[in-house]
């Protein structure tokens, strides 16, 4: 084996060398995160700073009877002591979620979670604060806990939102798409219908780093500033100055490096009011940092999807129509984060990457006594769920019509020449060539000499599995006329200045969290005006530094920030046009660009760099009629569309036919994300999705037991996968650009997390052909495996 020091270096690992703009380019912002010097928000120390810690319910319904809590108070060491009772006196004691509903800050009334905020507790160090919650005496009368999505609507379950008026059951709302009579026409008539319930498990994202903040009030000027982990700092900050009275410039939401979001850090949570509140009354600063087990237990959710899908073909595997009816446990406050108009999220692309004659969707939210969330963890908003059914549904009918599951899809894949395609509810995919990118990956792999192996296998009793998944997700939310998030336009800003001698500075709205934005940014920039993105900074998160945006989810930055940054570039390279023309004194009609300079058109000689004109933009000297001085320019990008990126992904996997262990043997996944900014930030983002994928479906859930307690509340007990349980990935890619976007980029972050899990399932399901087995629910864990090969796929 060679050495770290021996082996060859790639042509990508010299930042020096490294062409101007596009292309594979190490991180910049890895220098500090490999020398342990991020800066995240437990970093932060400010001088007289306390320390919140939070009580949280030990069970998940109950009447809070009495609270008392003179005795933590009387701990030499605490300073502030504060209940639900103290928050409604300042009509605090609610907050309003992302989507429309409220959700308690603190315990008032009623518990509706295990692990959800009672009290808080602010002393001079984060022991003393956790030792005096146990001073905090609590009377709850315990009420039964609404746990089954299932039976969460009938009459004889107790009503866990009583706080909302006239509320008389767990309804949290209703919404549908599609045709519904046009595709039972279809049904009635189709050849073959192949129906199949499945459930897609409550998951979490587990980010490394869990959510905490630094809340830090300043009372001689009123200004707040907020250090805290947030994907999405200029949405919060909006949020608090509506919800405190405080106008926006009042208030600072810095977020520093994140440690992985992974949309676990896009809600707004109580810990976070709790800082403020916390600071507010105290004049100090206050720190908060969750735990790991409060982080899993209180914190966004992903998933919980209880489906039931039915499949419409011909018998020669035509796909006529897909229809799914739904039920969504959204916990006990809907606090997901979906644009208004879509509150099952993106779910209406469960058509998939085919062309079908109609499809349908219902899906009927409830609450339950569980942690709120529900948008999270890579979702695309709700497109893992979708892509799961679809995919899923797709091998149940090649089982059902015993035809191979790659040539049933590349039958009804939707076409190049049928772009931009009209999907059966709405929804306008912009660009793909999905067969090309399926015979990438089958070419990768060697599909045909798989199918022999496993053929040669089956002989032996080895059960060998070979499962496909091919996904279109939606990203890039979105177009202002028809997305929104509490009112606010899902457009985003960007600012360029080119500094006199030729470094810039670009503030985005979006917000890294382990995405590589400080590089790929820069490489944007450099792309369109020439200048090494070695010489371009990139800052986010500081809502006083950066431009209004709604941030970093739904794999939008690339769609939505990336666009705008490509066009302020442009505007700025317009302008650097024009100073060059008077420098070289010839019109503007009379240049060429070459990446970072113009010269006269036919006499490459007469040249002027970007940083000469940087210079001259700011110097002495004349500049033509009517240009200001200064070079740099701000836009706001509203998309037209969502970008539509996609993939093939086939996994192998060995199933050991003692134990019913799965072995993730291969995993060859063919991206298609247009553009590709930078190919080895997409592959550690594809990498990392697949993990997560392979982690969905063998290994994570969220479970509870029947009185509503969390059985994942630990690392111990929510298993993820490490690199022992996934295998060395095969990546591979095809460059369809997305028309509409100005470099062609579509999101890719969320790609692999949505694409894998059904790849996965398919494979361990195709391992159990012998078993007649044709489906089983994640996570796909040897007991499940087990009772599916005994013929019993659904653990009671
Ligand atoms: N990229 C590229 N070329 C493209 C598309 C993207 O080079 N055609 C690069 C981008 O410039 C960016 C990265 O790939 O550096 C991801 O881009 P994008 O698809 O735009 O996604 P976002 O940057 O908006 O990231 C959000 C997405 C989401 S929603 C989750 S959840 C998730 C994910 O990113 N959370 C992550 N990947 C994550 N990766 C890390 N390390 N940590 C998280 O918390
Ligand atoms: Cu849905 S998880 Mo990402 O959109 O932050």
């Amino acid at each position: 084996m060679t050495s770290l020091q021996d082996r060859p270096r790639t042509e990508f690992e010299d930042n020096d060398q490294h062409p101007v703009g596009h292309g594979r380019m190490l991180r910049k912002e890895d220098p500090r995160f490999i020398r342990g010097k991020g800066r995240y928000v437990d970093d932060l120390q400010l001088p007289g700073m306390l320390h919140l810690a939070i009580l949280r319910a030990p069970m998940a319904h109950a009447r809070l009877v009495s609270i008392d809590t003179s005795a933590a108070q009387a701990h030499p060491k605490v300073k502030l002591v504060v209940t639900g009772a103290m928050l409604a006196e300042k009509g605090l004691a609610w907050m309003p979620t992302l989507s429309n509903d409220v959700q308690a800050v603190l315990v008032t009334d009623k518990v509706r979670f295990q692990g959800q905020e009672v009290a808080f507790v602010v002393a001079e160090d984060r022991y003393s604060a956790r030792d005096a919650l146990e001073l905090i005496d609590v009377e709850y009368d315990v009420l039964p806990a609404v746990v089954d999505v299932r039976t969460a609507l009938d009459p004889s379950s107790p009503v866990i939102r009583d706080d909302l008026d006239g509320k008389t059951d767990n309804h949290c709302f209703d919404w549908e798409t599609g045709d519904a009579a046009a595709t039972e026409a279809v049904f009635a008539k189709a050849e073959v219908v192949v129906s199949q319930d499945m459930v897609y498990p409550r998951v979490h994202p587990a980010p490394m780093e869990t959510c905490g903040a630094v809340a830090d009030y300043d009372s001689i000027d009123g200004q707040l500033t907020l250090y805290c982990t947030t994907q999405a700092p200029h949405a919060h900050r909006t949020l608090y100055a509506i919800v405190a009275g405080l106008p926006e410039h009042k208030i600072r939401i810095r977020a520093g490096d994140i440690g992985g979001g992974f949309g676990n850090k896009v809600p707004i949570y109580p810990g976070y009011v709790c800082a403020i509140v916390a600071s507010l009354l105290t004049g100090k600063p206050v720190k908060w940092v969750e735990d790991r087990s409060e982080n899993l237990t209180s914190t966004s959710f992903a998933r919980d999807y209880v489906m039931r899908g039915e499949i419409a073909a011909t018998k020669d595997g035509k796909i006529l129509a897909v229809r799914t009816n739904v039920l969504a446990d959204h916990g006990a406050f809907n606090g997901q984060a979906a644009p208004v108009k879509y509150p099952a999220g993106f779910f209406g692309v469960f058509t998939g990457s085919y062309d079908l004659q109609a499809a349908y969707a219902k899906q009927t939210a409830v609450y339950t006594n569980k942690a709120p969330g529900g948008v999270a963890y890579a979702c695309s908003f709700r497109i893992t769920e979708a892509v799961y059914l679809v995919e899923r549904l797709v091998d149940c009918l090649a089982d059902e019509l015993k035809m191979d599951p790659v040539a049933l899809r590349i039958k009804n894949f939707i076409q190049p020449d049928q772009f931009p395609y009209t999907t059966k509810t709405g929804w306008i995919y912009d660009s793909g060539n999905y067969e090309a990118t399926m015979r990438e990956a089958m070419r990768i792999a060697d599909y045909d000499g798989l199918r022999r192996e496993q053929a040669e296998k089956r002989e032996r009793g080895e059960l060998m599995g070979i499962g496909i998944s091919f996904f279109t997700e939606a990203v890039g939310a979105g177009p202002r006329k028809d997305m929104d998030i509490l009112g606010l336009g899902m457009a985003d800003g960007c600012e360029l200045r080119v500094h006199p001698t030729g470094k810039a500075v670009v503030r985005v709205s979006c917000m890294s969290q382990g995405q590589g934005h400080e590089t790929t940014f820069a490489q944007i920039i450099a792309e369109e005006i020439g200048i090494p993105p070695a010489d371009i900074q990139v800052v986010n998160g500081d809502t006083d530094q950066t431009p209004f945006g709604l941030g970093t989810y739904g794999s939008r930055s690339t769609p939505v920030s990336g666009a705008a940054a490509a066009l302020v570039a442009r505007k700025v390279r317009d302008k650097a046009r024009i100073i060059a023309s008077g420098m070289l004194e010839v019109s503007v009609a009379d240049l060429d660009w070459d990446k970072g300079s113009f010269h006269v058109k036919g006499d490459p000689t007469k040249s002027v760099t970007i940083q000469d004109i940087a210079m001259r933009a700011h110097g002495a000297g004349d500049l033509p009629e009517g240009v200001e001085g200064g070079l740099e320019a701000q836009i706001c990008y509203n998309p037209e569309n969502l970008t539509y990126p996609n993939g093939a992904y086939i996994c192998v996997v060995d199933v050991d036919p003692g134990t019913a262990v799965v072995k993730v043997r291969r995993f060859v996944a063919v991206d298609d994300c247009g553009t590709r900014i930078n190919p080895m930030i997409i592959e550690g983002q594809v990498h990392g999705g697949l993990a997560d994928g392979v982690g969905m479906a063998l290994m994570e859930m969220i479970a509870f037991d029947e009185d509503g307690n969390c059985l994942g509340g630990s690392l111990m007990d929510y298993l993820i996968p490490t690199a022992l349980e996934v295998p060395d990935w095969e990546t591979g890619a095809t460059v369809t650009p997305s028309p509409h976007h100005p470099i062609g980029a579509k999101g890719v972050g969320e790609s692999a997390t949505v694409g894998s899990p059904p790849a996965v399932v398919n494979a361990v399901i195709d391992a159990l052909t012998p078993f007649g087995v044709r489906h089983a629910d994640m996570p796909l864990t040897p007991s499940r495996v087990w009772d599916a090969m005994q013929g019993h796929p659904h653990p009671p």
